[in-house]
């Protein structure tokens, strides 16, 4: 999984990308301070695949991955070549969702790239520039694809007959997100062009420490992204990417004595990457023996041979059947051959859907 991180100038992506991925992306206070698109690999806290290396005394433990993309902070006209942002729009074409990252924060010493706090006007402005860029992208497919539908090309026809319904859609400022698709054949062309207002959002409300602790609730600025965020089906979540900075230095004792200080149960980042899966319709299931236990991310409603072919195509295209237990029961029971035993582990054939925490051994045959 890929998150692209977007968002004003200066509104703590850097900030949050740096506690994310501690990859030493440069966060400074000012403008355009990321210049080259980072990308950082971020493991996914589980403690599932810790416990079943420890039952199998495993020489490897290999957590699920999520990978985030820095780019530089978007302005005005941003698509049309102002400021930075616009060549690294192309960076995050290929991500599976977008963190929107807006600033909530008041802080008269961290520059507002508009002179003042205002997440509704932050919001469009970004929203508008990613939605200028996709019809950027339209307005040449369509150039292409006009051409060959006059030379006869069946296909072309018809992908040009839902591109000017698109960009009816488009030209009048709605997101491709609620564009509504006539068939199948439609819904993988538009999934083609990959296109930035139709990736799912989570919408990060960066606040000051004092709103950590109710979630934002008093401050009127995160109000207002819940806001919008609900009328698009978008996710928010809090955070004080500062905080973050803090709290991504600290060992696990220091850090949950740290975030109980704050009135908080979970380091924001853990939160985001809950998000992130519920958003995304993201489920993990595990594979454990002696050489190696791993979590494996996975969309929920995945059958058997097509969560195999995540681990291998061989797997996928051999699969003969699955032994799957619940990790729940395998940590109780204390091994496979006892929950055999308990009747509580069972083969799974191709129907087999996949569920979270399944523990499962894949038989194939190539
Ligand atoms: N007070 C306060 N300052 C913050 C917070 N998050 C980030 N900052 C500060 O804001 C400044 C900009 O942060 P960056 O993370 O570099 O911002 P950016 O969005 O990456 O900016 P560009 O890369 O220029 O688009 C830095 O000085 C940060 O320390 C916050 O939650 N509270
Ligand atoms: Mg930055």
């Amino acid at each position: 999984m890929k998150l692209g991180i977007v968002g004003l100038p200066n509104v703590g992506k850097s900030t949050l990308f740096n506690c994310l991925t501690k990859a030493g992306a440069l966060a400074a206070n000012y403008p355009f301070a990321t210049i080259d698109p980072n990308v950082g690999v971020v493991p996914v806290p589980d403690e599932r695949v810790d416990k079943l290396g420890e039952l199998y005394h495993t020489k490897k433990v290999t957590p699920a991955v999520i990978e985030f993309v820095d780019i530089a902070g978007l302005v005005k006209g941003a698509s049309k070549g102002e400021g930075l942002g616009n060549q690294f729009l192309a960076n995050i074409r290929e991500t599976d969702a977008i963190v929107h990252v807006v600033r909530c924060f008041e802080d008269t010493n961290i520059v507002h790239v508009d002179g003042s706090i205002d997440p509704a006007r932050d919001i469009e402005t970004i929203n508008m520039e990613l939605l200028l860029s996709d019809i950027e992208i339209i307005e040449r497919r369509a150039a292409k694809v006009v051409k060959s539908a006059k030379g006869g090309d069946k296909a072309s026809a018809k992908e040009a007959a839902m591109i000017t319904r698109l960009q009816a859609h488009m030209n009048d400022g709605k997101s491709a997100k609620t564009f509504e698709l006539e068939d199948d054949e439609e819904e993988a062309i538009f999934r083609s062009y990959n296109l930035l207002s139709a990736k799912p959002v989570i919408y990060a409300a960066n606040v000051s420490d004092a709103d950590l602790a109710n979630d934002g609730a008093d401050n009127p600025c995160v109000q207002a992204v819940r806001k919008i965020a609900e009328a698009e089906g978008s996710e928010v979540f809090v955070i004080c990417a500062q905080i973050e900075e803090e709290i991504a230095e600290l060992d696990d004792d220091e850090k949950r004595d740290f975030l109980e200080s704050l009135g908080l149960k979970e380091a924001g980042l853990d939160r985001l990457i809950k998000a992130s899966y519920k958003l995304l319709g993201l489920i993990s299931f595990l594979t454990a023996g002696e050489d190696e236990c791993r979590a494996w991310t996975i969309k929920k409603g995945t059958k058997a041979p097509q969560a195999a072919g995540k681990i291998h195509t061989d797997f996928e295209r051999g699969f003969i059947r699955a032994e799957v237990v619940k990790y729940e029961d395998l940590i109780t029971l204390g091994s496979l051959a006892a929950a055999k035993e308990k009747g509580v582990a069972g083969l799974e054939g191709k129907d087999y859907v996949v569920n979270d925490g399944d523990v499962i051994l894949f038989r194939f045959n190539v």
